[in-house]
């Protein structure tokens, strides 16, 4: 692994192409060929083209990369504002052993037939490792169209995962992110608006104002809807504590508010710590940035610093920020290979924190191409 590392300074400057590859379904690895590609309009290329993913959480696990993305399907449901066409029904996991080497497919490790609970729409999820075990979150419809968070367990990285029977107590929304501090603690962020529901709530609360995808939203003169952080108990599959609404401001202290579209949170949280600052990235939805905000602790409040990454081809944009190796990458989706909103494909590009702290950001579409 550290050789491949070794000429990643080099692809910060040029196209990162983890080669259009076809992994298998076993665990072999099949060899591709890592070709820099200066030509091409996109900064980096499909990592998967036999399925549609999406929402890729990457982590290492065993000195792996492991990525737990959606898996996106055709199902014919008309498109709307509340994401129905994302009518995902099944999750895979791959892995690789750096960011421009060869994609390995493990699988399908959960489908929505796996967890008694759920109904419909397998949205983005993450993964966990606790002391030898591993934990797939992900957020589901019920079977009353209402989102809640599950949690399901395995032995490996690879799964496959076992759900538990009922979702986690107390969860609602979409988009989990599970943050392993480096005390010990394990905090998951959480939310999502419009087709996430988080609008329907406040203070934890279900309170239904309507189904329009804006209903129940701040009015753009008063502080937007924040994520939701809770830490995680001991064993890793409930709350421990109530969860809170994490409050992100402005270089003056003030909260952000709903009408700022272009840096208010509405789904895709992630945090990674980078010299003991908290950094909180998310999407900024309808006007489809990347952006990032840090804080000295897991809670926040967390100060608005700019964009990582610039919107994607597609609707959405959802991320992961993970270290292999000392170096920084993002995994990201777009739909360079459908051109459809909701057929999506992961991709990996390097990411720089700057030394000044803040990160540079990253264009996904070359200018002029
Ligand atoms: O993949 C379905 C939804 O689209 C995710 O949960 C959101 O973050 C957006 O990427």
């Amino acid at each position: 692994m550290k050789n491949l590392f070794r000429s990643l300074p080099a692809l910060a400057a040029v196209t990162l192409l983890a080669s259009c590859s076809k992994p298998t379904e076993t665990t072999e690895t099949v060899t591709e060929t890592e070709v820099a590609d200066t030509t091409s309009k996109y900064l980096s290329q499909p990592l998967i083209s036999d399925h549609y993913t999406a929402d890729p959480s990457a982590h290492v696990f065993d000195g792996k990369i492991y990525i737990y993305p959606s898996h996106d399907v055709e199902s014919d449901v008309p498109e709307d504002d509340l994401g129905a066409h994302f009518n995902m029904m099944d999750y895979h996991v791959y892995s690789m052993d750096s960011p421009n080497g060869a994609i390995i497919a493990h699988g399908k490790v959960l489908g929505v037939e796996d967890i008694p609970w759920a109904k419909r729409q397998l949205w983005a999820p993450d993964a966990a490792e606790k002391d030898g075990k591993y934990y797939l979150y992900f957020p589901a419809k019920d079977k009353n169209d209402i989102f809640k968070i599950g949690v399901a367990v395995g032995d490996s990285p690879k799964g496959p995962f076992t759900a538990q029977p009922e979702p986690i107590k107390g969860s609602y929304s979409i988009d989990p992110a599970v943050f392993q501090d480096s005390d010990g603690e394990y905090y998951m962020y959480f939310g999502g608006i419009w087709g996430g529901q988080l609008q329907k709530y406040r203070n934890n609360k279900f309170e239904d104002k309507g189904n329009a995808p804006t209903d129940g939203l701040p009015a753009d003169d008063e502080p937007a809807l924040g994520p939701i952080i809770a830490k995680m108990s001991g064993d890793m599959l409930q709350f421990a504590e109530t969860p809170k609404e994490i409050k992100i401001l402005d270089k003056n202290g003030n909260e952000l508010l709903n009408g700022d579209n272009n840096r208010r949170f509405f789904e895709a949280a992630w945090v990674h710590k980078f010299n003991e600052t908290y950094y909180l990235s998310y999407s900024t939805g309808d006007t489809h940035f990347i952006a990032y905000a840090t804080g000295d602790n897991p809670y926040g409040p967390f100060t608005y610093q700019g964009v990582v990454l610039n919107p994607v081809e597609g609707w959405t944009n959802h991320h992961s920020i993970v270290e292999v190796d000392g170096n920084w990458f993002i995994f990201y989706h777009d739909t360079q290979l459908s051109g459809k909103t909701h057929l999506r494909n992961i991709k990996v590009a390097p990411l720089s924190h700057l030394e000044n702290g803040s990160i540079q950001k990253i264009e996904p579409v070359r200018q002029g191409k």
